[in-house]
């Protein structure tokens, strides 16, 4: 590339990322501000899926704040897409049509919002072409924001995010989650489960994947690994774990791109160990048949 092509593109793709920062602090400052406040309790796909006021409040918020800065880029967000994997299968692939899309998820782990259980995150993540080149995740609970650049490194707070470096699932720290979807993610989920627990060093399930994403990438977690997620629930998280040099993938070891639904991100290190589990567990999601 010569420097006359090279010289915008910098500029640029720095302003996306000060935009998406600047929307997920504004999002997650008043998320913060209305906890404990939640009046009208709704469910979605099912009974386990919950949604708020502050859910659509934030989303509102975020949506503004990006078109005021692009008022061409399209916008994906959880709360403009019905219920249910197939909506959000067709949402994707229908603003995917489109050069700019932002993936949101104003509040990643609303059932600890409602609870007051310090761990959601607000989740954004910028694709150009459907390759995601921005990923920011805050958590209000501890201030922390997390953001990755495509090509330039992921930050927590400045600092650059490193993932771990165990080499086996007997000193791995991996997590999961239990889906709101109890036919189908839930079960598999759960055999997932019972076949990884005894191999690794133990298990948590925080409730929200954004921010298990986000454990990963500063190596907090080894890996994450769960069925039936979104790409809002995803994206972000993503390009954080692979620009800290960590592996994303489906459950069965192809690339990770965003109608990937199940997950699994680590160190690297231990990727093809957690994927063959799931794999010798019947627990990939995707028919083996
Ligand atoms: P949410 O809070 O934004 O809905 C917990 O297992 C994770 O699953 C959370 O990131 C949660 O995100 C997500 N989740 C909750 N209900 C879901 C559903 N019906 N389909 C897919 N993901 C869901
Ligand atoms: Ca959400």
């Amino acid at each position: 590339m010569d420097d006359k092509n090279k010289v915008p593109y910098v500029v640029s793709s720095k302003s996306y990322t000060a935009v998406a920062i600047n929307a997920a602090a504004k999002a997650g400052e008043w998320i913060k501000s209305r906890l404990g406040t939640v009046k009208e309790l709704n469910t979605k796909y099912s009974a386990q899926d919950l949604v708020t006021e502050v859910d659509k409040g934030a989303e509102q918020m975020i949506r503004k704040l990006i078109l005021t800065h692009f008022p061409d880029h399209a916008i994906l967000g959880e709360e403009g897409v019905e219920p249910g994997p197939k909506a959000s299968a067709q949402a994707l692939e229908e603003t995917l049509k489109e050069e700019y899309v932002w993936i949101v998820d104003p509040v990643d782990g609303t059932t600890n919002y409602v609870h007051g259980f310090p761990f959601y995150s607000i989740s954004i993540a910028l694709a150009h072409k459907g390759e995601i080149i921005v990923g920011v995740i805050y958590d209000p609970s501890r201030d922390e924001l997390f953001v990755a650049e495509k090509g330039k490194g992921a930050y927590v707070h400045g600092k650059p995010t490193v993932v771990s470096g165990e080499v086996t699932l007997e000193t791995s720290l991996i997590a999961t989650g239990f889906p709101a979807d109890q036919t189908f993610a839930l079960p598999i989920n759960m055999a997932g489960l019972q076949h990884l627990a005894p191999q690794v060093r133990n298990i948590r399930s925080g409730g929200s994947a954004a921010l298990h994403m986000a454990y990963v990438a500063a190596g907090r977690l080894t890996g994450f690994w769960e069925i039936g997620l979104n790409a809002w629930d995803l994206a972000a998280g993503a390009l954080l774990v692979t620009e800290s040099g960590g592996t994303v993938s489906d459950t069965t070891g192809r690339p990770y791109e965003l109608s990937v639904r199940h997950i699994v991100a680590s160190n690297g290190a231990i990727h093809s160990q957690l994927v063959n589990a799931l794999q010798i567990a019947d627990a990939t999601g995707y028919d083996s048949h």
